[in-house]
């Protein structure tokens, strides 16, 4: 059987790659196959309906959405699977990402979205929390995990502060 691919990550617009990059990136250090598509809501939604179909048949265990302004991208997609799928707001030019936060978190009650923050860390911490998620089951995984933990620590404990003028 051919790999599985393990994690899809999805935005709205390649513009949104500068943020959604950080999601990329925490897979390919944990070593987890992912695959990266920039696929619209509004603009191609039967090429994201079919995206969404051939990621759950290559093995696709979970689903990074970002998206800004009416960003009901992560929406569309957890409602098109029962794999996870977490919600990533982009900053939008006018409203800076509290558009693309409210309409990502605020799903009525039956469609989980979990939400991480707007920008960067949100991409980031969303990667993270998927590698939590496939490490309950990869103990080799879990072992990555509480590294990057234990080193993240210890970067903080080596700081030093600059001294007062
Ligand atoms: C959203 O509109 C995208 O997710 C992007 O954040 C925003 C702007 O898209 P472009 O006009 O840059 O393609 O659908």
């Amino acid at each position: 059987m051919s790999e599985k691919t393990l994690v899809g990550i999805v935005m709205g617009s390649a513009s949104d790659w500068d943020i959604m990059k950080e999601a990329a990136q925490i897979c390919k250090d944990f070593g987890i196959s992912y695959e990266a598509r920039a696929l619209s809501a509004h603009r191609t939604p039967v090429e994201l309906a079919a995206w969404i179909a051939d990621m759950e048949a290559r093995g696709c265990q979970s689903f990074i959405a970002g998206a800004g302004a009416a960003a009901h991208l992560a929406g569309v997609v957890a409602a098109s699977t029962i794999l996870p799928t977490f919600g990533v707001p982009i900053p939008s030019k006018y409203l800076k990402g509290i558009d693309s936060l409210l309409s990502t978190v605020q799903m009525p009650k039956g469609i989980p979205v979990p939400t991480l923050a707007i920008g960067e860390s949100g991409a980031a911490n969303a990667g993270l929390a998927v590698i939590a998620m496939l490490a309950l089951n990869d103990s080799t995984l879990k072992t990555k995990l509480l590294a990057f933990r234990a080193s993240q620590a210890e970067k903080v404990r080596n700081a030093t502060l600059p001294a007062l003028q």
